[in-house]
């Protein structure tokens, strides 16, 4: 199939087209990255869906909650689709399939669409390819793409730079201290969600709300939220409780963003920096593809061993071997 009618059809929503886009820009062959680039061009940027990005250590219950929340969304008529970061290689391909069981409404919906994580170890590539996803779900006609990720090292950077909003899934602690989370991850958060708010975990999981609102507030306000936000709120995935409620403030998050112009200034910064991303990608393909460069890589490398280069004089002559071949 053509890109000119690979594109007609996933802007008409059509499913299979965009599971065939979805594979061509995991694919890291050159010929396909050039029509996947090509794909994403004709479709444009018109369109546009709420990314929401999902991030959660193992067994918090992200699953559950996307399974129940995108459920309630579909019920209110909106198309939603689901992709993973999933930056364990053992783990990948299997995440979100292998998760059939917590997600079997869901993937039984016509109005939601489940992607899982490609098998690829690259935490750069996976990032990629979930993000021209995440675009191509917008232009097939999709409202909501719920963008998941294991809450491990990086990859919660990683959805955070392609999502509007970014949401932390925490367990009720046992006791009254905050369960180890990153300042940096809770700084990116704009909504902290502890699941399991039911049963007898009930009213561990109001003292963690608690205090997590306690350590928000103590946070440096950003910009880019109103007065109130980031909160701390408590869902049951298993009781769908809460997800409304939940639901209602993204709402609200996002239509005062709209407002203020945030909503779109971060998109266009979130674009510039996948661009600037892209090129040094780009810049590392070519290191480690062009045997050309790889020999003067190696070449300048023993120099430096010997001791007849200087490190800085070396990557110098390297950076500039790369830029009079990019110029070619
Ligand atoms: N009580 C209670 N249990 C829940 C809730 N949500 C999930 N669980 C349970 O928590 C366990 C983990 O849920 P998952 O949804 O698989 O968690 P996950 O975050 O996707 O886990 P990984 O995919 O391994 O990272 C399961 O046994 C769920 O039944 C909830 O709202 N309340
Ligand atoms: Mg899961």
């Amino acid at each position: 199939m053509d890109i000119t009618e690979l594109a007609g059809r996933l802007a008409q929503g059509d499913r299979r087209a965009l599971a065939r886009a979805i594979t061509l820009v995991e694919s890291g062959r050159p010929d396909h990255r050039a029509a996947a680039a090509a794909l994403l061009d004709a479709l444009g940027g018109g369109r546009q869906a709420l990314r929401i990005g999902l991030s959660g250590t193992p067994g918090v219950g992200k699953s559950s909650f996307i399974e129940a929340f995108g459920t309630m969304l579909t019920g209110q008529g909106l198309k939603v689709a689901v992709l993973a970061v999933d930056p364990s290689s053992s783990r990948s391909g299997g995440s979100i399939l292998g998760d059939k069981t917590r997600m079997e409404r869901l993937s039984r919906d016509p109005l939601a669409f489940i992607r899982p994580s490609p098998s690829q170890t690259h935490l750069g590539g996976v990032a990629r390819r979930t993000r021209e996803a995440a675009a191509l779900c917008e232009a097939a006609g999709f409202d909501v793409v719920l963008i998941e990720t294991v809450g491990v090292g990086q990859s919660e950077t990683l959805v955070a730079e392609m999502a509007d909003l970014f949401i932390l899934l925490l367990a009720p602690a046992g006791g009254d201290e905050l369960q180890g989370v990153k300042r940096g991850i809770m700084e990116m958060a704009d909504l902290i969600l502890v699941n399991k708010a039911d049963g007898e975990l009930k009213s561990a999981a109001r003292r963690t709300c608690a205090d997590y609102a306690g350590a928000l507030r103590l946070m440096r306000k950003r910009a880019r939220d109103p007065e109130g936000f980031p909160k701390a709120m408590c869902v049951s995935a298993m009781e769908e409780e809460g997800l409304e409620a939940a639901w209602d403030e993204m709402q609200v998050l996002v239509e005062w963003r709209r407002l203020h112009g945030h909503f779109d200034r971060r998109r266009a910064e979130q674009a510039r920096h996948w661009f600037e991303e892209e090129v040094q990608q780009g810049l590392l393909a070519r290191l480690t593809a062009d045997p050309a460069a790889r020999a003067r890589m190696a070449e300048l490398g023993r120099a430096v061993e010997e001791g007849s280069a200087t490190p800085a004089k070396a990557a110098e002559a390297m950076l500039a071997a790369l830029a009079g071949r990019a110029e070619d």
